[in-house]
């Protein structure tokens, strides 16, 4: 099967609308290393993507897509729209983050529009979710994609369990522990920074 010899190391995007903790995320994911400026040639913003190594077998590129189209004038909806799309172009696996806590907004039903014309797998999280109360989320399958994970990134609610329903997903993507690395293929966001 295809799925088998796909061995290059997965691109894992962040995406979802301001302030819905996108960065908190990708913190939690570096963990300690957070302050480590990234070893990519150029980068002299925030980190924007890192390669991790340590959380499950398979390791990834994990992309905080915020700030991507920081580059001239654009409004909200096109920043959006241009990190959703570049996600879905280049990504093979996107996490898309709702705020569990806050009511749905046009923006996160114009994500939900555009995820629904690609082909790239999602994983639905509501974020936000300090005390591990999932009872607020279930008006989030609205959505059409199903109920979310739910996480506090602030405080790694539910962080470990997702890592792990991260990793198994990637494995059934075809990913496998020794997935090779396609740093050719983040050229797009190195491009960026
Ligand atoms: N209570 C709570 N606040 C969070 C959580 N994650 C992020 N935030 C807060 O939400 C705000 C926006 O977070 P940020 O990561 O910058 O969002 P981004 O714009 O999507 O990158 C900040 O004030 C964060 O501290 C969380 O899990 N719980
Ligand atoms: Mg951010």
């Amino acid at each position: 099967m295809f799925s088998i010899m796909k061995k290059s190391c997965p691109v894992v995007a962040i995406i979802g609308r301001p302030n819905v903790g996108k960065s908190t995320l990708f913190n939690a994911f570096l963990g300690e290393r957070r302050s480590i400026v990234s070893e990519i040639a150029g980068t002299t913003r925030d980190s924007l993507m890192e390669q991790i190594t340590d959380l499950g077998k398979i390791p990834f590129w994990l992309v905080d897509t915020a700030g991507l189209s920081d580059f001239g004038n654009n409004t909200l909806e096109n920043e959006i729209q241009t990190q959703v799309e570049v996600s879905m172009e280049n990504a093979d696996l996107i996490l898309w983050v709702v705020d569990g806590n806050q009511a749905l907004t046009q923006d996160d039903y114009q994500i939900a529009e555009k995820l629904r014309k690609g082909e790239t797998p999602i994983l639905f999280l509501a974020n936000k979710i300090d005390d591990g109360n999932a009872d607020k989320t279930y008006e989030l399958s609205e959505l059409g994609f199903g109920l979310p994970e739910t996480i506090s990134a602030k405080n790694n609610f539910g962080f470990w369990e997702f890592t792990e329903k991260l990793q198994t997903t990637l494995a059934d993507l075809g990913f496998t522990a020794d997935s090779l690395d396609k740093t050719d293929d983040v050229s797009w966001i190195i491009n960026r920074c």
